[in-house]
This record gives structure tokens, C-alpha cells and sequence, in this order.
């Protein structure tokens, strides 16, 4: 039998935290052979609720489920963990400025890169999707150096799901036949969902769509606005589909892509793409043997190239402002 891996999940006690740690205990994230250890980080105030998810944990009986330590101490949580989901985060709340929510999630952030690099496994894989997901990323990154920085990425893969969803649900095919769709860039409503290169049951979506108006409008429109979509609806942020998004990302890092297609991915970027390096912006990758590579040489026409060009502005505004924040 294979060792237990330990994932961390961080904000475990909150809406994203009760959706996924059951899909990692069964297996979703990691595979149905590899039994694993939860770490759940909240803090003081959610303490007795994060207890509860313990005692259901342990309630649910999960055969791969090979222990669960449940705290509120950061050091604790980290230690020798294999993967870290960093769901835990300050809110914007109404009335917020833009910057006070930043400087608190700065000093999170910064916080626990500390923990994680002092207590972590060497070679932890960091997912972050707490907001402003790839600036609290880009923070993780600068404040835990020995990690290599190819292990620190934010969550793209939910805006990524819901413009296949969208796809799939225009077209009336199964989800699983269309692919290679990418988000480009930021992790907000400036982000750029792009079909160029997105196929269909092997076609391309735009032959398949023929109605090029609604993949240019519409259509990235509902993508870059479906979270709000989802609070009108629920009154409550996306959770289940932000869950699974996170174990599809997992997985697919640690056991690879399918031959032929590619998924996204908010990485640290090295340039490709004339994207400026130095943020964390996302990209189609594919992953084998545990690590991503950003799929090159794709081909990108003047619409894409403005809002790639457009997001990747807003992502080194969030990084000026996170500076302005660490140097206070
Ligand atoms: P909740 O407010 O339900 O849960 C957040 C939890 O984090 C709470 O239990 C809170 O006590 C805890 N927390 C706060 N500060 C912490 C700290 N310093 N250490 C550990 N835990 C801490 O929010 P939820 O709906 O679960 O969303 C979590 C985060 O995901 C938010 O930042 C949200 O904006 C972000 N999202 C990101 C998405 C993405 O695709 N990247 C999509 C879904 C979601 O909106």
C-alpha cells in the first residue's frame, strides 16, 4: 500500500473547506489507491466549527482517510505537509477598499509562506485559492524562497470548468467532449477566457458554435461574471464547483493531462506569451511527472493579445499595491 500524503487545507472550517474535504477523503483529489491525512487550518473563532468537520470526518468512516489533525496553530497545520490548499483568507466585505482588503490578506499570506517553508515538505505542492487568489500567490511565493517557486499556483481551473460548462451546455454535448479551452491572466472579471484553440468531439468550437458574436461577447461576459452569478443565486459564493475545481487541479498537477489536451493554470510566469514576468498569471499547461509547462506557441490574434495584455495589467497593479502593503 501506498504512504499517506498530507494535505493542508487552509480556511477548512468555511463554505470551500466543508465541500472539499470530503473529496479529498474519498479519493477525488489524489486518486482512490492514495490514502492521505488531512491538516485543517482555521482560526480561533472558527475553532469549535472546525471541530465539527473533524467529528464528521471521523463519522463519515472514509477508508482512505488515514488521520486528521484539526487546529488553529499555522505551525502545526504545515508541518511536513505534501500539498497545501490555501483556501483561508479575509473577505472583501461591502464598504472595504481594495487596499485594506490586500494588506490583510498580505499579512496572511505572508504569515503562513513562513509556516510553510519552516514546517512543509521540501517539495510541497501550494495550491492558493483564497482572493485576490494570484496575488496572495505571488506573496506565498516571495516570502517561502526555498520553495521552488514552480510549486506555488493559484486556481484558475474553476473559470476554467465553467467556459467548458458553458460550451458544453450551448452546443447540448457532454462536457467531457470539448477541451483546450484556456483563461488567460487574472483571477477576476479581467481575466480572458479564450476558445481559438478549444476543440469539440475533435472540431474546433468556433466551427462548431458558428456564431463567433456570442463566443467574443456573451460568452466571456458569463464566464468573467459567474461567480456574482452565483452569489445572486445562492446568496452564497461558489463552493461545490470551487471544490471540485481545486481537486482537478491537484490531480492533474500531480498525475498529469491527458495526452493532447491542456488545462489552465495560474503560475509564476517566466515571459512566455510576452506576458511580464515576476506575477503569477494563468496559462495553458500540461503536467507529467508532477510539474507544468506552459503549452508554447500557440497562435494569438489582436483581440486575445489586448486582453491578455489587459489582465496582466491589472495583475502588476495588484502587485504594486501588495508592495505598497509589505512596506508599511
Ligand atoms: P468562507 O468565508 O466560507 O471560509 C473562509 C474560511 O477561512 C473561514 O472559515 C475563515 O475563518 C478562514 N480564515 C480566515 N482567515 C484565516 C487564516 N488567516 N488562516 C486560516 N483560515 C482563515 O469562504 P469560502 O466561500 O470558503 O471562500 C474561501 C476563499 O475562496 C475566499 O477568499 C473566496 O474569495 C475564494 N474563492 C476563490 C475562487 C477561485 O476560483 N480562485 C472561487 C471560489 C471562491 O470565491
Amino acid at each position: 500500500a501506498k504512504d499517506p500524503v498530507r494535505v493542508l487545507v487552509t480556511g477548512a472550517a468555511g463554505q470551500i473547506g466543508y465541500a472539499l474535504v470530503p473529496m479529498i477523503a474519498r479519493g477525488i483529489m489524489l486518486g482512490a489507491d492514495q490514502p492521505v491525512i488531512l491538516h485543517m487550518l482555521d482560526i480561533p473563532p472558527a475553532a469549535e466549527s472546525l471541530n465539527g468537520v473533524k467529528m464528521e470526518l471521523i463519522d463519515a468512516a472514509f477508508p482512505l482517510l488515514k488521520g486528521v489533525v484539526a487546529t488553529t496553530d499555522v505551525a502545526e497545520a504545515c508541518k511536513d505537509v505534501n500539498i497545501a490548499v490555501m483556501v483561508g483568507g479575509f473577505p472583501r466585505k461591502e464598504g472595504m477598499e481594495r487596499k485594506d482588503v490586500m494588506s490583510k490578506n498580505v499579512s496572511i499570506y505572508k504569515a503562513q509562506a513562513s509556516a510553510l517553508e519552516q514546517h512543509a515538505a521540501k517539495d510541497v505542492k501550494v495550491l492558493v485559492v483564497a482572493n485576490p487568489a494570484n496575488t496572495n500567490a505571488l506573496i506565498l511565493k516571495e516570502f517561502a524562497p526555498s520553495i521552488p517557486e514552480k510549486n506555488i499556483t493559484c486556481l484558475t481551473r474553476l473559470d476554467h470548468n465553467r467556459a467548458l460548462g458553458q460550451i458544453a451546455e450551448r452546443l447540448s454535448v457532454p462536457v467531457s467532449t470539448v477541451k483546450n479551452v484556456i483563461i488567460w491572466g487574472n483571477h477576476s472579471s479581467s481575466q480572458y477566457p479564450d476558445v481559438n484553440h478549444a476543440v469539440v468531439g475533435g472540431k474546433p468550437v468556433r466551427e462548431a458554435v458558428q456564431d463567433d458574436a456570442w463566443l467574443d461577447g456573451e460568452f466571456i461576459k458569463v464566464v468573467q461574471q459567474r461567480g456574482a452569478a452565483i452569489i445572486k443565486a445562492r446568496k452564497l459564493s461558489s463552493a461545490l464547483s470551487a471544490a471540485s475545481s481545486a481537486c482537478d487541479h491537484i490531480r492533474d498537477w500531480v498525475l498529469g493531462t491527458a495526452e493532447g489536451s491542456y488545462v489552465s493554470m495560474g503560475v509564476y510566469s517566466d515571459g512566455s506569451y510576452n506576458t511580464p514576468s515576476g506575477i503569477i498569471y494563468s496559462f495553458p499547461v500540461t503536467c507529467a511527472n508532477g510539474e507544468w509547462t506552459i503549452v508554447q506557441g500557440l497562435p494569438i490574434d489582436d483581440n486575445s493579445r489586448a486582453k491578455m495584455d489587459a489582465t496582466a495589467d491589472e495583475l502588476v497593479e495588484e502587485k504594486a499595491l501588495a508592495y505598497a502593503c509589505i512596506s508599511e
